[in-house]
C-alpha cells in the first residue's frame, strides 16, 4: 500500500491519466491511493496568487513560498508520521529504477509539482527531502514527471503488477543483467517477407536464452555502451 499525496496547480492532469492504467486498477484494488492538493486553495492573498516575479530581476515567475508551505502542513498534519517529500524539478537527481524502488518503501509520498521557473529555494531548504528529474530534457511542468514517477514508483509496489516479480526482473533478471531486451514476435510467423529468427520455433529452450543473451549484449553494445560501462 502507498499513499501519494500530490502538490500541484494543475489536479485535473492526473485525474485523467491515472483514470486508466495499470494505476487505476492498483487503487481500485487498495493497493494505491492517490490524492491532489490544489495549491491555489492555499493562496495568502485576495488575488489568489502562487508565483511571484522574481528577486534579482529576470524572465519568468517564481512559486510563492506560503502556498506550497501551507499545502504540504496541512497534509503531514494529517498524518500519523512525517511523509518524505519530493520536488518534482530539472536540476533534481535522476529518476532510475533503483530511485523508484527505494521511494516504493514509503508508506506516503508527497509530490510537488513545480511551474514558471521554479519554487522559492526556501521552500526547498525547508520542506524538501528530494529533488527528482525525469531526464535531460525541458517539459513545460512537474505534472508529468509526477505520473512517471507514480507510475514507475507503483511497479515496485507489491500486487500492483499482475506478475509479482515483473518489476524486479526488468531491473536485474536473469534474461537482462542490465542490458537492454531483444527483439520478441508473435504471431504470424511471416509478415510481408519477414520471418520469425529459426531459433524461437525451434523448441530449444536452452539456444533459446543464449540466442537471447547474445542479442541482449550485442544490442547494449550498440545501442547503449554507457550501460556495460557503469552502473548508473
Ligand atoms: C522547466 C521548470 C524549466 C523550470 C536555466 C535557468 C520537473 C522536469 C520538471 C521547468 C525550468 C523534470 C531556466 C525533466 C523537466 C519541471 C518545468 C527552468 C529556465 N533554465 N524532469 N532557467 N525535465 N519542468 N527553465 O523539465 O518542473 S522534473
Amino acid at each position: 500500500m502507498i499513499d501519494y499525496r500530490v502538490i500541484t496547480l494543475f489536479p485535473e492532469m492526473f485525474e485523467s491519466a491515472l483514470g486508466s492504467s495499470i494505476i487505476a486498477r492498483g487503487i481500485k484494488d487498495g493497493l494505491i491511493s492517490l490524492e491532489c492538493t490544489q495549491i491555489r486553495d492555499f493562496a495568502n492573498d485576495k488575488h489568489h496568487s502562487v508565483d511571484d516575479s522574481p528577486y534579482g530581476g529576470g524572465p519568468g515567475m517564481v512559486m510563492k513560498v506560503e502556498p506550497l508551505a501551507s499545502a504540504v502542513a496541512s497534509i503531514s498534519a494529517g498524518l500519523d508520521q512525517p511523509a518524505r517529500v519530493v520536488l518534482m524539478s530539472p536540476q533534481g537527481r535522476r529518476l532510475t529504477n533503483d530511485l523508484a524502488q527505494e521511494l516504493a518503501l514509503e508508506q506516503t509520498l508527497v509530490i510537488v509539482c513545480g511551474h514558471y521557473e521554479g519554487v522559492d529555494e526556501r521552500f526547498i531548504e525547508l520542506f524538501v527531502d528530494d529533488e527528482v528529474s525525469i531526464g535531460d530534457f525541458v517539459v513545460t511542468g512537474g505534472e508529468l514527471p509526477a505520473m512517471v514517477l507514480i507510475d514507475a514508483v507503483s511497479r515496485f509496489v507489491p500486487g500492483v503488477l499482475g506478475d509479482l516479480n515483473s518489476a524486479h526482473r526488468d531491473t536485474f533478471g536473469p534474461e537482462s543483467d542490465g542490458l537492454l531486451q531483444g527483439p520478441v514476435y508473435t504471431r504470424p510467423s511471416e509478415f510481408r517477407g519477414l520471418t520469425v529468427p529459426d531459433v524461437l520455433i525451434s523448441g530449444d529452450h536452452a539456444a533459446v536464452e543464449r540466442w537471447r543473451k547474445d542479442i541482449s549484449l550485442s544490442r547494449t553494445r550498440e545501442r547503449r555502451p554507457d550501460l556495460l560501462k557503469s552502473e548508473d
